[in-house]
């Protein structure tokens, strides 16, 4: 292990938040795009919620050595390591998070439970439901030593998704009838953009059902309260062969080598876009589409819930805002009303800044640790756990199975 200039120490300062709190000593693997998100949660998690736990960034961890380095650096990690397996093995981490791509998140999650670590796993939560069941069966066992799992849907803690679960939880929509839900982005438009690991079927499972297309199955089905129960499906790749990167990617930048004239290309072994039906046993319809080709949308994620008694909607794109029309008022006056999701009644906001002060994208990841936290130190199954997780997997197994049957209705197993 190597510790990073201007290391944090383990112990916090007597004037630094949580001090005298016992520490929840954090490992991270993984520091791009994800691992960035989440080095900003554990950061700012412990200055604006008051928590029974300190999170200590403790570890990073990456293969390229200077990469993590710098990344460790710039995100105020204490160490570094470039072996998972050395992260694991540490005494002084008590939560692995992982933030890599899917085909690594099986084996770094079953070893960290065994390690008597708790674990937190980026979506989705393995690349296939056999992974995914392992995963959930190691979860369990954990659980029963007072270890915890959880799985970062991180859209179910924007404080308007969240109020829209506690709407539908309280009746306010009454019966629901239709769940209609877009994730939208246009980042693969370009057929010069070069295969990275995102298109490469060993490393991230499937495109953009498995990427986006998971995002909004566990929205729906945590928004809707209930899991779906079969599904009908569409898959597409439109573009079939792009050019080879050039160097290592960032988040979703394209890497060094876009278009270069003679750079040998390679193939995409996932979906590019995804279309499918769904049906909740309660008997409600759902529509779901995930695209990384829509030009113009670069990250609109968008729900819709109609039910006996009333609507809502959101919009990612627009994220303290959340639409509702209630059909119980006088009819004259109905329609979708505009909520301004930034009021201390609504939730994570009383931690936050006066109404009106809008959150962003990266708060998604603070309230996530700030639950984690929560389970953690109450010993409670967190939410979602990896039982959800697999149940996602499932429904894009699903999906897959039928698009493969081009689109025959096909029961969600388990
Ligand atoms: C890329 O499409 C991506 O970064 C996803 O992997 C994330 O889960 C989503 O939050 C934003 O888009």
């Amino acid at each position: 292990p190597e510790t990073a200039p201007g290391a944090a120490p383990d112990a916090a300062p007597d004037a630094a938040p949580g001090a005298g709190k016992p520490p929840l000593r954090v490992g991270m693997v993984g520091y791009a795009f994800m691992g960035a998100a989440h080095s900003q949660g554990w950061r700012t998690v412990g200055h604006v919620f008051d928590l029974p736990r300190r999170p200590v960034l403790a570890a990073l961890c990456g293969r390229d050595g200077a990469a993590a380095r710098s990344a460790a650096e710039r995100h105020g990690w204490a160490a570094v390591e470039t072996d998972w397996r050395a992260l694991v093995a540490r005494d002084d981490i008590d939560l692995v998070d992982i933030c890599t791509p899917g085909d690594s998140h099986a084996e770094i999650a079953v070893a960290a439970l065994a390690a008597g670590k708790h674990v937190l796993c980026e979506k989705p939560l393995a690349n296939t439901v056999a992974e995914a069941e392992t995963m959930t069966r190691a979860a369990e066992e954990a659980y029963g030593r007072g270890q915890v799992a959880m799985v970062g849907f991180n859209y179910r803690r924007v404080p308007a998704t969240a109020f829209a679960r506690r709407l539908v939880a309280d009746g306010r929509l009454g019966t629901l009838r239709h769940v209609r839900v877009t994730y939208l982005q246009d980042w693969l438009a370009d057929p010069a953009f070069p295969l990275t690991w995102r298109l490469r079927r060993e490393h991230a499972g499937s495109g953009a059902l498995g990427d986006l297309g998971a995002h909004i199955v566990d929205l729906a089905q945590y928004l809707a309260g209930e899991p779906l129960a079969g599904v009908s499906a569409l898959t597409e790749t439109f573009v079939r062969e792009r050019p080879l990167p050039g160097g290592p990617s960032r988040g979703l930048a394209a890497g060094s080598a876009t278009g270069t004239p003679g750079v040998s290309t390679g193939t995409v072994t996932v979906d590019d876009a995804a279309v499918f039906t769904g049906r909740f046993a309660s008997g409600a319809l759902a529509a779901f589409e995930a695209t990384r080709y829509a030009t113009g949308r670069k990250n609109a994620l968008r729900i819709e819930l109609n039910g006996e008694r009333g609507s809502l909607a959101f919009d990612l794109e627009r994220l303290n805002e959340l639409w509702f029309h209630d059909t119980t008022g006088p009819g004259a006056e109905a329609g979708f009303r505009r909520i301004l999701v930034t009021e201390p009644e609504h939730p994570y906001l009383d931690a936050w800044w006066p109404p009106g002060h809008g959150l962003g994208y990266e708060h998604t990841f603070v309230h996530q640790a700030r639950d984690l936290v929560h389970a953690i130190a109450a010993g409670t199954r967190p939410d979602p756990s990896f039982a959800d997780g697999l149940q996602v997997q499932r429904v894009l197994a699903a999906v897959e199975e039928s698009a493969e049957k081009n689109s025959v209705y096909t029961p969600v197993a388990g």
